[in-house]
């Protein structure tokens, strides 16, 4: 049976959140805010259609793609630099490359157990 993203997931922890705004260049008085957030995502995926939004006490950021079509993103929000962003499967990993700026710049996500897990990464230059 394919993997199912769908459903609302809630923060329970985030690791080196931090690391990864710094590499992005998020000022500290954002920073200081935005790693005490516990933000909800609501995840509605249609076969290879995806919905996420991600909503918090302080910002919102929502996102649709489709696996294999690239698509312009803003980041508005978050540190509002544009790129192109690709999502594919990895088995049943879902992998997004966001080509632009920053190098080596993407995210991953995969289920273990009950538990829906995130993973950006960034290049710091
Ligand atoms: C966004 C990462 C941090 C600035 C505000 C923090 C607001 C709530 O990218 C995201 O999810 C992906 C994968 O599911 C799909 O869009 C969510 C995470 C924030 C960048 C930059 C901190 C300012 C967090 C929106």
């Amino acid at each position: 049976m394919p993997v199912d993203f769908s459903g609302t997931w809630n923060l329970i922890s985030n690791d080196n959140f931090e690391g990864y705004m710094v590499a992005l260049g998020i000022d500290f008085a954002t920073r200081k805010i935005a790693k005490m957030l516990k933000p909800q995502k609501v995840i509605k995926q249609d076969g290879d259609s995806f919905y996420i939004h991600t909503t918090s006490t302080f910002r919102d950021y929502s996102l649709q793609f489709r696996i294999g079509e690239e698509f312009e993103e803003d980041n508005k929000g978050l540190d509002n630099r544009k790129c192109k962003s690709l999502v594919t499967w990895e088995n049943d990993k879902l992998v997004c490359v966001q080509t632009g700026e920053k190098k080596n710049r993407g995210w991953t996500h995969w289920l273990e157990g009950d538990d829906l897990h995130l993973v950006f990464t960034s290049d710091f230059y």
